[in-house]
């Protein structure tokens, strides 16, 4: 494949290019890998994902989202290294993990948005739907034009913030108003039954988030999800000294309503449910340089053994 010839985990690629690599993992892993196509982006983009299945048995399903907002370009770039770390890795603990559970990848849930940063606005966050009688400003370093996708989903929708449709959590008008979190809710409730884990990865802030955004007040299986974020951060962290807090949505980060995260969880009674904030600080934040995104696959595949480890108590 000419597209998926080029790929590398040494400089961020573009949406065309990830949808290439995918494509030809089809076709070097045909019994493995199954393109699984969600939905269409509100330009008719194709929203491309893979399925996983490197054991006939595995029953148990993991959904990986990744590049729900345009400018976290190390989110897309993470859920491949996994994605090739599983297909590739001669290391029997990355083998068995994968093995474990029958797997969706999906690396850039938001194609629209991150075409767009690649041309036109590097920091672009949302979708690129324009809501009726608004006038949003065009480059704007990500407010203007879209719907936030993390505030689209339908858990305490608008609860938190995003009604004004040029602000950079704009929720849209009205619950999964927007293709893409559709595309996303429709996978999720083909596997609903059997799903046991949600990954969604953003940038930045290092942070192993965990339901729910509107409220500091546990989740059910609270102990759960915290003992088991803090264990897959300490294996992040002794990777190469990568620093990461773990906690509530609301409690560590801000309150925020609409995420995938939350509704899946609530929605759905998924087990486990995390979201990542992978690096960094805030040196370089949503501009990361290239040359860490090895390190961040690695350190982050690291933390993914943990979670599937513990949930399989392997
Ligand atoms: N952070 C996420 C955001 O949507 C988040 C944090 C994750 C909120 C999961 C709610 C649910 O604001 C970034 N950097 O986008
Ligand atoms: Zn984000």
């Amino acid at each position: 494949n000419r597209l998926g010839g080029e790929f590398n985990w040494t400089s961020y690629h573009t949406y065309e290019q990830i949808v290439g690599w995918l494509e030809s993992l089809t076709q070097t892993y045909p019994e493995k890998v199954t393109k699984v196509v969600l939905g269409k982006s509100h330009y008719g983009v194709d929203i491309v994902g893979v399925k996983l299945v490197l054991n006939p048995n595995a029953t148990r399903v993991a959904i990986v989202e990744g590049g729900i907002h345009a400018r976290e370009w190390i989110a897309p770039a993470t859920v491949t290294y996994i994605l090739n770390a599983f297909l590739t890795s001669g290391l029997e603990r990355v083998r068995n993990v994968a093995e474990s559970m029958i797997w969706y990848f999906v690396p850039s849930l938001n194609p629209d948005g991150y075409n767009r940063t690649f041309h036109e606005d590097r920091l672009h966050r949302k979708n690129l739907q324009v809501v009726n009688g608004s006038n949003c400003s065009y480059f704007t370093g990500g407010n203007g034009i879209g719907t936030d996708l993390n505030r689209n989903f339908d858990y305490m929708w608008i609860e938190a913030d995003g009604e004004s449709p040029c602000s950079v959590a704009y929720a849209g008008p009205e619950p999964f108003s927007a293709p893409e979190t559709r595309a996303m809710k429709a996978l999720v409730e083909q596997v609903s039954d059997s799903l046991d884990l949600y990954i969604c990865f953003h940038s930045f802030g290092q942070l192993v988030l965990f339901p729910y955004g509107h409220t500091t007040d546990p989740v059910d299986n609270y102990y759960e999800q915290y003992a088991i974020a803090r264990m897959a951060a300490d294996e992040l962290e002794a990777y190469n000294g990568t620093e990461y807090f773990v906690g509530n949505i609301a409690e560590i980060i801000y309150v925020a309503t609409g995420g995938s995260l939350d509704w899946v969880k609530a929605t759905h009674g998924t087990r486990l449910t995390y979201g990542f904030e992978l690096r960094d600080q805030g040196q370089y934040g949503f501009l990361l340089p290239p040359d860490q995104i090895i390190d961040t696959g690695e350190e982050t595949l690291n933390a993914v053994m943990v979670l599937v480890e513990q949930l399989f108590r392997l």
